[in-house]
């Protein structure tokens, strides 16, 4: 492990305003090399092995996601305050996925702009990410600022993308839970059918209750939810009759997406005006105090699993090898054929061989 990162990481994982710089380089760091995560890992473990006594993640990863415009950084700012007022004492973070595309050209300035509130807060900390040009993935560098955060001690995190491309449903993986924000006025119904928004959210919030016409879209979103959900679990919702439309309430008659662990539930929000901010922060605390245990152990599944695949990803890498040269070296078919050994016996020998090729010396 380099000397470097075992310092930053100590450095960032100290109390108090110090720790920002150390993480910032820390996170830049991954961005350009995130393969280089096991090694904070490594370091962060060492830390925790002491009394640090620090939660190693965020206890809470919030997923926000929606169409450009629709008002995600002015709420995710608005929810921010919020919280900050409820909990002094906790830390926060926000990754901001800058979109880099040309439909969103003027956004990124915006969005530092806005963040700006709390530039000077040393208890809010925001990074901007390009969605572009990731060495492994938007997910993977994601990943690794997300872990910085646990280890300067964010409570909650929200990841803000752009739902324009793919980058959304990658993120949404990464999140405990993922939010869709809506906004009338931005083709409606072009908005709403958007392939992938549905299916991948669980608390949908029309922003900009402000106007008129949000009303009419948090009635057409409740209409097309139930569609989409229908679609998607392959049978109908039950009909209820008297649906409640309100803002803020559960949607128990709509099916849940695949995997997610709660209900979808509907908002009406002003991010710019602060009306339904209040109920909304305190379904998200509801949601933390419920949820987070089991969120916990699904980040922990989900770490269990790419390693699974990444063993059967270089196992296949080291197989090929083997085949090659033992087709080179005349071919085992013959020998199959011939009855000399078995099928499984030729598969037994060429992982055998395998291991014993390229296993690491010393
Ligand atoms: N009337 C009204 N306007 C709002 C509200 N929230 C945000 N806006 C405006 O909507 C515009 C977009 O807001 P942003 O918060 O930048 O939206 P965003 O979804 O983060 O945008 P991108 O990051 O570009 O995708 C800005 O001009 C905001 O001032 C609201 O509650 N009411
Ligand atoms: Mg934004």
């Amino acid at each position: 492990m380099s000397t470097t990162i075992s310092t930053l990481v100590r450095a960032a994982a100290a109390e108090g305003p110090g720790a920002i710089r150390p993480a910032a380089r820390l996170m830049s760091i991954l961005s350009d090399e995130p393969h280089r995560l096991p090694e904070v890992f490594q370091a962060a473990a060492g830390l925790e092995a002491g009394d640090s006594g620090r939660l190693t993640l965020p206890r809470l990863l919030i997923g926000i996601t929606g169409a450009p415009g629709s008002g995600k950084s002015t709420l995710t700012d608005a929810l921010i305050r919020d919280y900050r007022r409820r909990h002094p004492d906790r830390r926060l973070g926000v990754v901001a996925v800058d979109p880099s595309s040309p439909f969103t050209g003027g956004a990124v300035l915006g969005d530092r702009v806005r963040m700006m509130r709390h530039a000077t807060d040393p208890m809010v900390f925001v990074r901007s990410m390009a969605s572009r040009g990731h060495l492994g993935g938007l997910a993977l560098g994601v990943k690794g600022v997300i872990r910085i955060m646990g280890l300067i001690g964010c409570d909650v995190v929200f990841v803000e993308t752009v739902g324009v491309g793919q980058s959304e449903v990658e993120v949404a993986g990464v999140a405990d839970f993922v939010m869709i924000v809506l906004a009338p006025g931005l083709g409606d119904s072009i908005q709403l059918l958007k392939a992938g928004l549905m299916e991948i959210g669980d608390l949908f919030v029309v922003n900009k209750a402000d106007r008129p016409d949000a009303a009419r879209l948090h009635g057409e979103l409740l209409a097309m939810l139930r569609v989409a959900r229908e679609d998607l679990s392959g049978h109908h919702a039950p009909v209820v009759e008297d649906e409640d439309e309100t803002a803020g309430d559960l949607a128990p008659w709509l099916p849940r997406r695949p995997g997610t662990l709660i209900e979808p539930r509907t908002f009406l929000v002003s991010g710019e005006q602060g009306h339904g901010v209040k109920e909304l922060v305190d379904d998200l605390e509801a949601l933390g105090s419920e949820f987070s245990p089991r969120w916990q152990a699904q980040r922990m599944d989900s770490i269990e699993q790419e390693v699974r695949e990444a063993v059967i990803e270089e196992a296949t890498r080291r197989l090929r090898g083997t085949l090659q040269s033992q087709r080179a070296g005349g071919g085992i078919a013959s020998e199959v054929l011939s009855g000399t050994v078995s099928v499984d016996e030729a598969a037994t020998r060429l992982l055998d061989e395998t291991v014993t090729r390229t296993r690491p010396r010393g």
